[in-house]
């Protein structure tokens, strides 16, 4: 299965989802139509690990990436969610440099982090050879290929992008436009040049210091537009979303 930062490295545009509805079956249908990944959202949804580990055990089967959303953070929330088996974990709300380098800490093992290491499930089920090649050979392996990657929303992670990004082992930058444009006191007015200039800015510095920059989109044509604009990938919608508007549209055209 190819991961998501192999296809980043070669020059693919990888399109996901979130999932919001914690559910393993909703998973299987977002691989079943040919997404590159989902974000397990458990920042905006009622549910919690043991339906994040469900869903990335259909991820296994089916071949697509599975990513975390996670609430907040802290050493347990970045190794637990990274130990069931996600490729990566997004982080909301970040504000500091500092806080770039605690996630760096919890979730890459040395030489990098101290990120905690047992040979739990991930070793023995997710990697099936982790121990032919020695522990050493296991945790550079992880730490190559397991993407860290803060969301720049707020207006301190803005100012301050250049900085946080060159954090070494964070993998890349994922802009969440509503906290973004809130957060900037013009909420989701995505057309204003100065919602225009900070998403640029945020995309030019990533790419200057070679870091790719990940985007919510919350339709199709907005995710067109931004891989247009120089977007290395989007997340489109989620699954509950897409649900609700499917089911709004057949009521509707029923109904007219
Ligand atoms: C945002 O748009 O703020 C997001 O975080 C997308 O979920």
């Amino acid at each position: 299965m190819k991961l998501i930062s192999d296809r980043l490295k070669n020059g693919e545009k990888p399109i996901g989802t979130f999932l919001n509805l914690g559910s393993q079956t909703a998973a299987e249908c977002v691989a079943i139509a040919g997404m590159d990944y989902f974000i397990v959202d458990l920042e905006h949804s009622p549910f919690g690990l043991a339906e994040a580990a469900d869903c990335i055990r259909m991820a296994k089967l089916k071949g697509i990436s599975p990513l975390i959303r996670i609430p907040e953070i802290s050493r347990a929330n970045i190794l637990k969610h990274l130990d069931v088996g996600a490729e990566g974990i997004i982080i909301p709300g970040l504000k500091t440099r500092e806080e770039a380098e605690k996630i760096v800490e919890y979730g890459k093992y040395t030489p990098l982090g101290s990120r905690g290491f047992c040979p739990t499930r991930v070793c023995e089920f997710g990697y099936g050879d982790a121990f032919a090649n020695g522990i050493l050979e296991y945790t550079r392996k992880t730490n190559e290929e397991t993407m860290l990657i803060p969301q720049c929303e707020t207006l301190e992670c803005l100012a301050d992008i250049e900085n946080i990004v060159s954090v070494e082992g964070i993998s890349g930058i994922f802009i969440g436009p509503f906290d973004l444009s809130l957060a900037m006191g013009i909420p989701a007015q995505f057309d204003r040049p100065e919602f225009k200039e900070a998403i640029t800015k945020v995309l030019t510095v990533c790419h200057e210091k070679n870091k790719p920059v990940f985007i919510f989109a919350p339709n199709k044509e907005t995710a067109r537009l931004r891989l247009e604009q120089g977007f290395d990938s989007v997340t489109v919608n989620g699954d509950l979303n897409v649900m609700t508007e499917a089911y709004m549209e057949i009521v509707k055209s029923i109904r007219a």
